[in-house]
């Protein structure tokens, strides 16, 4: 059942048909649809001389806050003009035919939820999350930015309401570690499921990129989307190699058409 292109193999129907427990990992590429970049696209303009791991540390927010927050806020205004794609859409609909179904997603962004999906977990955090970087008090900030950022346009973040000190963006950063209870329950979602999709996912950043590892080991058939080869498709019992947008809307009318 290894590579398809266009149709859906009927043992992916019959896998999702008999599935309890699915589980939709997701990464940028499940956004780019939308016209939000992914991760390694989001470097233009100013960011162009940084490298997109070196940007999403600490140390770079510490060194160049107003480079790091001016960056993040582009992103957030990206995310905010942003629409949710078929992709989100199909997978918010597959949710209506299994009975359990959890999106983990390494996104920032709020497609998913804006699709319909409810069940969603954030392994990276949200953009629209900022929180102080000393006392961690969250920030609730209008989701009209006070002016559109442009690309590799500086901007001082902004002072904690509780204690002056520079806010963050609630995303997790490179050498930060992953919301607790969200890794757990990712990795327990992982191990217990039938069927593990993983989309638009370059599959290197750890430990998310164990989840897909995780469920074949516990038996579960693993299905990936992406238009290139990734590390996965080694290890996956299908790739169908097309974009998020193309196959799931395809996937869910399969489905859909069996039951
Ligand atoms: C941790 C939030 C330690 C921020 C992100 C050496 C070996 C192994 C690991 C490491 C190592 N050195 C360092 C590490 C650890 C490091 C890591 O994994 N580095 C990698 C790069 C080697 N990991 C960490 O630091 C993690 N923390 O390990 O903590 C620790 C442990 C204990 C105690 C204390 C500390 C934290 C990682 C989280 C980093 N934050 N995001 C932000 O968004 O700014 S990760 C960020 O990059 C994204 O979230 C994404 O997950 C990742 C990759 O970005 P992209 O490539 O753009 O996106 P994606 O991977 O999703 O790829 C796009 C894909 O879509 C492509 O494959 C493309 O083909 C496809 N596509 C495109 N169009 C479409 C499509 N697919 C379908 N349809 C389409 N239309
Ligand atoms: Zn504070």
């Amino acid at each position: 059942m290894k590579n398809t292109h266009h149709d859906i193999p009927s043992a992916v129907v019959d896998a999702l048909q008999s599935a309890q427990r699915v589980v939709i990992f997701t990464g940028a590429g499940v956004s780019a649809e939308s016209g939000i970049a992914t991760f390694r696209d989001a470097l233009t303009g100013l960011w162009s001389r940084f490298d997109a791991q070196a940007l999403a540390t600490p140390e770079a927010f510490r060194a160049h806050p107003d480079v790091v927050w001016g960056w993040y806020e582009w992103r957030r205004a990206q995310a905010l003009r942003a629409a949710p794609n078929a992709a989100h859409l199909a997978i918010a609909a597959l949710a209506r035919h299994v009975p359990e179904l959890l999106v983990v997603t390494q996104n920032v962004d709020d497609l998913h939820e804006r699709a319909g999906s409810h069940d969603v977990a954030h392994l990276h955090g949200s953009l629209h999350a900022p929180r102080c970087s000393a006392c961690g008090t969250p920030q609730v900030f209008p989701d009209a930015l006070p002016q559109e950022p442009d690309e590799g346009r500086r901007i001082d973040p902004p002072a904690c309401t509780a204690c002056g000190a520079p806010v963050r963006p609630g995303v997790v950063w490179f050498g930060e570690s992953l919301p607790t209870e969200t890794w757990i329950t990712a990795l327990r979602a992982a191990e217990r499921c039938d069927v593990l999709f993983s989309i638009g996912t370059s599959a290197l950043v750890y430990p998310a990129a164990e989840l897909p590892q995780r469920a074949l080991a516990a038996g579960a058939t693993v299905v990936q989307v992406n238009p290139v080869v990734t590390p996965l498709d080694r290890y996956a019992h299908c790739n169908l190699h097309g974009a998020a947008a193309e196959v799931m809307p395809r996937l869910v009318a399969a489905v859909s058409e069996h039951l």
